[in-house]
């Protein structure tokens, strides 16, 4: 039995409305304003092709010639048009967090443009449309008709929900009628699963928008196929023999799209790492709605493997840029991994869905490591250039085109080819009142403890709730609750945020086994002004991480630290310190956004390892000196004059 979208006990919804949340943290509240002035403004731009030095986006220009508006070819990857709905959905958000009026009517025009370029019968992928229109439906491996489907339905729900407009949804909904139409179970419709897991959680948010239980069947259907013998992605494959469309699908295998088992039996993150976090996040959402104990199971187990064996310490997955994968537990290289910006959004998604379905609050844990870190890391401060590629470590000079560093780019790029980061994470950031807050019958939730007021109905009655923090520096977060009857609030208390206590001398009710500690507001405007201390410590890895071993990475409060040569000089790899070695928390720089403090510290330099001056190799003979180290937030690095960088350090032992 699968429920609709109603609160049930114990469970947390995914998030609040975000149009009741207001975002006023510096540096969080900054990205959100940054998100509607400079990076949607931007985006669109390149979207229409009109940046000069960037790589050539022929989105628009593919939905216009799908609309017979122009003539031409199809151009670009055969996913471009989610650059589109990704843009629309980061509207949407900007639109319901208050920022983005101004930028609804150039949404209602590429909506227009989007309804123009659907086929009467509900198709619509501009890639199929223009050039391959016999070959609909064909090619569920690589042609990402459904992936793109998906994300039109999340950009429709999300804009329908900020704005009360149909338009889109009515576009989304003759879509997804289309594809429920082509794909089921009845024996007379194609057995296909999706090659790139996204369709599953958007129809999902789409039977909650329409309370259509169809959605939520083709869904299930969806994961229930997948890994389903004989293999429909490989036989499909063997079918289109040379009529592929990706050269490294060559070495497509079943794991890569997470097709090698029936979804509820596997037990570790495969494959392609974007694909894994979406086909996760909605196999966490449909064991929440159908009450699916065995697919919450695997759920577990998955994100155990992904958290525990296979993440990098800034929330960063998936080792391998080669077909950007996941690769053997603990393979986690520092300078030529992958952790795509994707990725850690997807991340944060299944994290997100982790605790609503278990109503635990350590998976923020790892969704607050993903935003503060890899996704952040992702965009400039001046939100027009992106990672997609999140390095750990840096050497510019060996990013060279043409090798097997070619896709680490040792400064942000302006766009890509394959494009889907930017915008990915313009529609995070934009909707991050979604991961900071929740609600269930009996609770308001705080999840993430950043500056921000919500303002919902919880009980029959009106509930405010304005958290401000200013943990990084004095560790106290005031959580003021104003209602007009006693309400609970539930507090995530982070693993960072150590003695948690009250200022004043009530006592300081214990976190929960589930991780929440819970704050009763007894009605009327109640402040709780909760102190802890929250200071920079070294972490080491476990001792199966070849990478790391006998390294220290610098860690306060959801921030991994790094040094770049900008504050330090360069070779970077040849400094050492020790773990005992005391970190002075230092100002802020006025260069780098949010107020977050540098961390200074003492280090060994080696500034002579052998005896013969030039050899490549020779005696050693160590020489160092001691030198002052200042490490900045790893999510605002690359922010300043570009150069070297590392996050793990060699520890002096
Ligand atoms: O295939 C669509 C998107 O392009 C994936 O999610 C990313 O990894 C990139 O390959
Ligand atoms: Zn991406």
């Amino acid at each position: 039995m699968c429920r609709a979208g109603q609160r049930t006990m114990g469970q947390i919804f995914h998030g609040s409305r975000i149009s009741n949340i207001e975002i006023t943290d510096t540096l969080f509240g900054g990205y959100l304003t940054l998100v509607a002035e400079k990076i949607v403004p931007y985006q669109w731009n390149i979207l229409n092709g009109k940046v000069a030095g960037a790589k050539i986006s022929h989105c628009m220009e593919n939905f216009r010639i799908a609309a017979g508006e122009r003539e031409g070819q199809h151009s670009g990857v055969v996913f471009g048009d989610t650059d589109a709905y990704k843009w629309l959905e980061t509207v949407a958000y900007c639109i319901a967090n208050g920022k983005g009026a101004g930028l609804e009517p150039l949404a209602d025009t590429l909506i227009e443009l989007i309804g123009r370029a659907q086929e009467s019968d509900g198709y619509l992928n501009t890639y199929y449309t223009i050039d391959h229109p016999s070959e609909k439906w064909t090619n569920l491996a690589e042609g990402h008709e459904l992936y793109n489907a998906g994300h039109l339905i999340e950009a429709a729900v999300a804009y329908y929900r900020a704005t009360g407009k149909t338009a889109l949804l009515d576009i989304a909904v003759k879509c997804a009628d289309l594809i429920c139409r082509i794909f089921g179970a009845d024996g007379e419709k194609p057995d296909g699963c999706p090659g790139h897991p996204e369709i599953e959680l958007a129809l999902i948010k789409l039977r909650d928008a329409t309370q259509n239980d169809a959605y939520l069947g083709m869904a299930r259907h969806f994961v229930r196929v997948r890994g389903a013998s004989p293999n429909y992605l490989l036989d499909e494959l063997e079918r289109l023999a040379d009529n592929r469309i990706f050269p490294e699908f060559v070495d497509y295998d079943a794991k890569y799209a997470q097709t090698h088992l029936p979804p509820v039996e596997q037990t570790s993150a495969e494959g392609h790492a974007v694909r894994a976090m979406y086909l996760y996040s909605a196999m966490a959402d449909l064991a929440a709605v159908c009450e699916d104990a065995d697919l919450a199971a695997a759920c577990a187990v998955l994100w155990d493997n992904v958290t525990r064996k296979k993440m990098y310490i800034t929330g960063g997955i998936g080792a391998s840029a080669y077909l950007e994968r996941f690769t053997a537990d603990y393979d986690l290289p520092n300078d030529r991994m992958y952790c795509e910006s994707c990725a850690s959004v997807g991340l944060m998604m299944f994290g997100q869905r982790m605790a609503s379905l278990t109503g635990k609050a350590a998976f923020y844990d790892e969704v607050e490591r993903a935003l503060c870190n890899t996704v952040l890391g992702g965009v400039a401060m001046t939100g027009d250039r992106y990672f997609y590629v999140n390095p750990l470590e840096v050497w510019p000079p060996n990013c060279l085109p043409s090798t097997s560093m070619a896709h680490v780019k040792p400064v942000r790029q302006k766009w890509f080819d394959v494009a889907c980061c930017p915008t990915n994470i313009a529609r995070t950031l934009a909707s991050l009142g979604q991961y900071i807050y929740a609600e269930n019958d009996e609770a308001l939730y705080v999840n993430m403890l950043i500056s921000s007021r919500i303002l919902t109905e919880l009980n029959g009655g009106t509930l405010t709730v304005t958290v401000d923090s200013t943990f990084m520096r004095d560790g106290r977060v005031n959580i003021s609750v104003s209602s007009d009857r006693p309400q609970k609030i539930r507090v995530r208390i982070p693993r960072y945020f150590a003695n948690p206590h009250f200022a004043s001398s009530v006592a300081f009710p214990e976190p929960g086994a589930d991780g929440y500690t819970e704050l009763s507001a007894p009605g009327g405007t109640h402040t709780f002004c909760l102190q802890g201390e929250v200071t920079p410590a070294f972490f080491a890895s476990n001792e199966q991480v070849r990478a790391d071993a006998g390294r220290l990475a610098l860690v306060m409060g959801p921030y991994v630290y790094c040094l770049e040569e900008a504050d330090n000089g360069g070779n970077l790899a040849n400094i050492f310190v020790k773990p005992e070695t005391e970190i002075e928390v230092g100002r802020s720089c006025e260069d780098i956004p949010g107020s977050l403090p540098l961390l200074h510290f003492g280090g060994e330099r080696v500034t002579k390892a052998i005896e013969e001056d030039g050899d490549l190799y020779g005696t050693p003979l160590f020489r160092r000196t001691g030198t002052r180290l200042t490490a900045v937030p790893y999510g605002l690095w690359n922010n300043r004059t570009p150069g070297e960088m590392t996050v793990w350090l060699k520890a002096l032992l």
